[in-house]
Parts: structure tokens; sequence; C-alpha cells
């Protein structure tokens, strides 16, 4: 057992380094190395059109295109938000001093539940900060409901959505902002990197001024602004991986449907369904959820026999945000408030896969699941 290969929950898959020496020597060459110069601006261009989106304005990573989105709409006082994501979407609220408002997600999508949304507004609510969960639509058009009807800003945290269409458009055209990470373990990456992704000129204006401690010209600071532009090998990286994304997402596909044929019918294991209005899906993350009583293992039972056989699995997203110390204070982390959030946090696993998973490796976890 011992010599059996490691498999991680993710691996980028990368270029040929060939591929990628030209655009190095090009950078050392011109010695223009970041403050959006030619290939950032290059890339935000592409990947605009690649993603049928208006503006893509380019970060260092999504964790600050996140808390600089929150700062171009002004918000403050309260956000509703969702305990079932990475910990950084409600970093970046306590950051710019807003106070995270949990509200419990829908079950099916594990997504921020609106009919939950309308309780927890106050007079202090200013947005709305749901996620697209494993790059599953929320439901975009009751959540601007909710927020037309009480003047909220809607910022979508779209870290595990890129290139995700819903109802034949690009899924990043709803809200007010959206935000990409392009971190080394999302299935488009620049090793570090992120995005906002708006809808008009100058917004991204002023995106831009904030991205650059908020200079606004030589002379003019329109705010404080934090330095988190995204450097040209970055963005040089990440032209290369435009054109390899749809190939990878391909081989993301195939694995999600041998995972899907092999494990659907194993009692007590239970499959995220794919949203019927979606296309493009990316297959970012694969989780399963663990019903303990149907199984005969618990969820944790599973992730740590998977450990032991070398699979590392992850329990995304497992502990809740509302369990960590800077929220479990507030009224809304109560876990009374959250049973649906609650209940699959416990449940999930979020097996391998990325396009280099060899069928080996593939039968491997299959057959340790059974
Ligand atoms: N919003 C949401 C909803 C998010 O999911 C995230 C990030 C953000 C916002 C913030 O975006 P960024 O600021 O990160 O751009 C990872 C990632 O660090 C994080 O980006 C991601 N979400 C989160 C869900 O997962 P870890 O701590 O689980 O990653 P780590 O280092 O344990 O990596 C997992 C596996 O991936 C490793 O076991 C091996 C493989 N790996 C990892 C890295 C870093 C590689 O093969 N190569 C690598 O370079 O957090």
């Amino acid at each position: 057992m011992d010599n059996k290969q490691k498999i991680y929950v993710t691996q980028p898959a990368l270029p040929d380094l060939k591929e990628f020496i030209p655009y190095l020597e090009d950078i050392w060459q011109s010695k223009q190395l970041t403050n959006n110069a030619k290939y950032h601006q290059q890339l935000e261009k592409e990947m605009a059109k690649f993603l049928g989106v208006k503006h893509v304005a380019l970060f260092a990573n999504g964790t600050l295109a996140l808390l600089t989105a929150l700062q171009v709409l002004r918000i403050t006082g309260e956000v509703i938000t969702t305990p079932y994501s990475f910990v950084a979407t409600t970093h970046t609220l306590w950051w710019n001093n807003i106070k995270p408002v949990f509200v419990d997600i829908e079950p099916e999508y594990c997504n921020l539940n609106p009919e939950k949304i309308e309780l927890a507004i106050t007079p202090e609510t200013t947005a709305l900060l749901p996620v697209h969960v494993y790059g599953n639509p929320c439901k975009v058009d009751r959540i601007q409901e909710i927020a037309d009807t009480y003047g909220l800003k809607v910022i979508y945290d779209a870290a595990h959505a890129f290139g995700n269409k819903l109802d034949g458009t690009s899924i990043l055209n709803y809200g007010d902002l959206s935000t990409l990470s392009f971190h080394a373990t999302k299935p488009y990456t620049t090793m570090e990197g992120g995005a906002i992704i708006c809808h008009d000129e100058k917004t991204k204006k002023r995106i831009d001024y904030l991205k650059n401690f908020g200079f606004a010209g030589e002379t003019t600071v329109m705010a404080p602004g934090i330095n988190s532009k995204m450097n040209e090998m970055q963005a040089a990286l990440g032209l290369l991986q435009l054109k390899k994304y749809r190939e990878n997402i391909r081989k993301r596909a195939e694995i999600a449907k041998i995972y899907q044929s092999e494990l659907e019918s194993v009692e007590g294991i239970s499959l995220l369904p794919e949203s019927p209005s979606m296309e493009n899906y990316n297959y970012s993350y694969f989780p399963i959820f663990v019903d303990k009583d149907k199984y005969g293992k618990s969820r944790d039972e599973l992730y740590f026999y998977l450990r032991e056989n070398r699979i590392y699995s992850r329990r995304y997203f497992y502990p809740l945000i509302s369990k960590f110390p800077p929220y479990r204070g507030l009224v809304s982390a109560n876990p009374k408030n959250l049973p649906a959030a609650e209940k699959i946090a416990k449940q999930v696993i979020c097996l391998p896969i990325y396009p280099g998973l060899e069928s080996e490796n593939i039968e491997r976890i299959i057959n340790q699941i059974k």
C-alpha cells in the first residue's frame, strides 16, 4: 500500500514550458514587469472576449479582487452571505469593516438560499454576497429581485465559476460585480491571480484606481486603495492558459462522467446535480455527500480511510466559516440558523479531479469508496 502514488484533490494543468519561455524573454527584454503593461492589457481584452463579458480587471489573487469589489461599490454596514464557502469570502468583509450576516444554503446546490434572505435584512444591510459554490449558479433571478426590492447591491463570489454559462450567457454577467480566482487549485490558473468582472467602463476605471493604491492620475488619490495588480509573468501565463482551457475542461468532464456512473448507485453516497440551465460547466470540484446511516461509515471515516490509502481528497467546505473564531460569536452564526449548511458540511468530500488524473488512479479512488 505504501508504494502507491499519492493522489491530491487537484493538480494544475500547465502549458509546455517551451511555450512560456518566449514570453519570459520578452518580459526580460522589455523590463516592463507590472503596472498595466502589455500582457496585462492583452489578457484583460482576450479574457473578456473568451468569457463573453464586458470588462475584466485582473488582480493578484481572488481575495484581493473580492476585497476591492466591496470598495468599488462603497459597501458598508451589514452584508448577507453564505457560511458554506472558502473563508476568504467572509474575510474580505472583515477587512472592509463590514459585519457578515450568515444565511443558510439550499441543500440541492449548496448555494445561498434566497428564500431565507429577506428575514436577515436590516436597515444596515447594503449588499448580498452569494457564492456560486462548485460553479453551480445561484438562483440569480430571485436574488436580483430581492436586491431590487430592498435597494441592495449584489456581488457574486464566482471563484469556482470561470467559463460557466447560464441560460446562454456568462454566469459572470449577473449581479453588479463578480469576482474570480485563478489560484493554482482552480481549473484556469495563473499560479495566483483573480479578477473583477464589471459591466461598464466607469466602474472598470474605478477598479483600476483601487487596485493601484487609489491613484487616479499621477497626483490624485481617490481612496485608500490597495496594491493588488497582476504582474506580467502571471498575465503571460494566463494568455497561454486560455488556449488550453477548453481541452482541460473536456478532460475534467470525462473524469466526472466516470465518477457519476460508478458512484451514483453506491448506497449512502449522493452526488451534486448539475444545474439544467447551465452550459460549459468547468468541473472544478467533484463533491460527494456521505450519509453515515446508509453508507455504513461516516464522512470522516471515509475521508481518513482514503488518506490512509494515499488519496488526499478535501472536505470543502468544512468547517463552516461561521465556526471560525472571528465569526462564531455572531448571532447569525448560531447553528440553529444554518441547519442545511451544518448538515452538508458534515457530509461533503471533494474527490480528486484534474486533467492529468490517470485512469488507474480514478479506478483506485472509486474502488476505495465502493
Ligand atoms: N472565494 C472562494 C469561493 C474560494 O474558493 C477562494 C479560494 C477564494 C474566494 C479566494 O481566492 P484566492 O485568493 O485563493 O485566489 C485552496 C486554495 O488556496 C484557494 O484558492 C481555494 N479557494 C480553496 C478552496 O482551496 P487549500 O488550502 O485547500 O489549498 P492546498 O494548498 O491545500 O492545495 C490543495 C491541493 O492542490 C494540494 O494538496 C496539492 C494541489 N496543489 C496545490 C497548490 C497550491 C498543487 O498541485 N499545486 C499547487 O501549487 O486552499
